[in-house]
């Protein structure tokens, strides 16, 4: 949930540079505070609120682009303009609210959708969207379904989407065998001597190598399509409305690229379905709650099954298992390699997300013939 406002009036680094973002986005009215959005671990959120001389007040978000992990933030926003611009016709087209159903940039002062400060940092800017409400951790499974069904409609409507007008914003995002590798050569590396310390990290992901050639495997057979998917769908990437606790909005549109419908299906389990948080210390805590699974997988197929493939049904279960690994490989190579992707609270973050990320994937290997059993009921549900 979002943290209260503050009453501060001038924003100092590391913060926003209240004077830049409000000349180069137009931002008018007087400042009444901000806001720290702490959910991503990549780019930096800020909250501003406004109020202009009638008493209406006005509520932006303001991203600096993590433009070591963006390294093209035209193309970046390109894409994002192009997806938002899509979604807002289609929205409106079915009488829904453009303004509430999906992000809406500001243009800066030169037409592009960032502006670059004079340290050369990458700044954008859409309207906040008021009503709602994220969360990263649930218990309430009718919310879990709703989160379900709003990803799968996600899908839906970026079937049709030109897919070859999608730039590749990070190439090789998903590829699980590129992942593999990328973490032997951290481990080749052990660039911070931090390798000795994790050998039975290393091993159990090392054993596992063969699970990251199979959706890659299936791709290469023409049994698993590229679609529009978004990349990144954990829990706290949904506005739920505050009124009907439905999905209503998806946010951090960074990684929506040519991908797999499993991907997404996958991360979301990873994240959402977990009895506790990505980076829960004690692992004792952390397994695959079926009752969350259930729920998301019912609501998920509810709104997606239509458009999709028995092959992908096939293997949802283990796609969430996939990108389990995938994920606990990722943290582990960025604490291999000193902690410079990922943003951390404290040195051990990374490893203790890993730690967290491999106890659910192994949790997931014991229960995945009750998984498999729960999506065939839900296909029927
Ligand atoms: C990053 O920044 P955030 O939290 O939305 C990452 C995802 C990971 C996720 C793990 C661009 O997403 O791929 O799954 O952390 N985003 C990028 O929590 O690498
Ligand atoms: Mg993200």
């Amino acid at each position: 949930m979002h943290t209260s406002w503050k009453g501060v009036f001038r924003l100092k680094e590391p913060f926003v540079n209240l004077a830049f973002v409000q000349d180069s986005f137009g931002l008018t009215g007087a400042f009444l505070g901000y806001k720290t959005l702490n959910d991503g671990h990549i780019n930096s959120t800020f909250v501003l609120r406004f109020a202009e001389e009638n008493g209406a007040q006005n509520a932006y978000v303001i991203q600096k682009i993590n433009t070591f992990v963006f390294k093209d933030p035209d193309a970046l926003m390109e894409n994002i303009l192009g997806v938002t611009s899509f979604l807002q016709r289609k929205i409106r087209a079915r009488g829904g609210d453009p303004y509430r159903e999906t992000l809406d940039f500001l243009p800066a002062k030169d037409g592009k959708y960032y502006a670059r400060d004079d340290k050369g940092n990458c700044w954008r800017c859409y309207r906040h969207v008021d009503g709602v409400y994220t969360c990263s951790r649930v218990d309430d499974s009718t919310v879990f379904y709703n989160a379900g069904a709003a990803f799968g409609a996600f899908q839906n409507t970026l079937a049709d989407y030109p897919i070859e007008d999608l730039r590749e914003t990070i190439p090789d995002f998903h590829n699980t065998y590129s992942r593999f590798l990328d973490l032997q050569r951290a481990i080749r590396e052990d660039r911070v001597g931090r390798c000795a310390e994790v050998q039975s990290e290393i091993d159990f992901l090392l054993q596992r190598e063969a699970d990251t050639h199979v959706l890659l495997d299936l791709i290469e057979a023409g049994k698993l399509p590229l679609r529009v998917t978004h990349n990144d769908t954990k829990l706290n990437n949904i506005l739920f409305d505050q009124k009907t606790n439905l999905g209503l909005c998806i946010i951090d549109l960074d990684t929506v690229m040519p991908g797999l419908a499993l991907y997404d299906f996958g991360d979301s389990i990873r994240f959402g379905a977990s009895t506790a948080e990505e980076d829960e210390p004690d692992v004792s805590k952390v397994s695959l709650s079926l009752p969350l699974y259930r729920a998301y997988t019912e609501g998920y197929l509810h709104s997606a099954k239509k458009s999709l493939s028995p092959c992908e049904i096939e293997y949802l279960p283990f796609s969430a298992k996939l990108i389990t690994l995938e994920c606990g490989m990722r943290f582990l190579t960025d604490y291999l390699n000193g902690d410079v992707y990922f943003s951390v609270a404290y040195p051990q973050h990374n490893l203790v997300r890993c730690r967290a990320q491999l106890k659910l994937a192994w949790d997931m290997e014991k229960k995945m013939p009750e998984m498999q059993a729960i999506t065939r009921e839900a296909l029927k549900a």
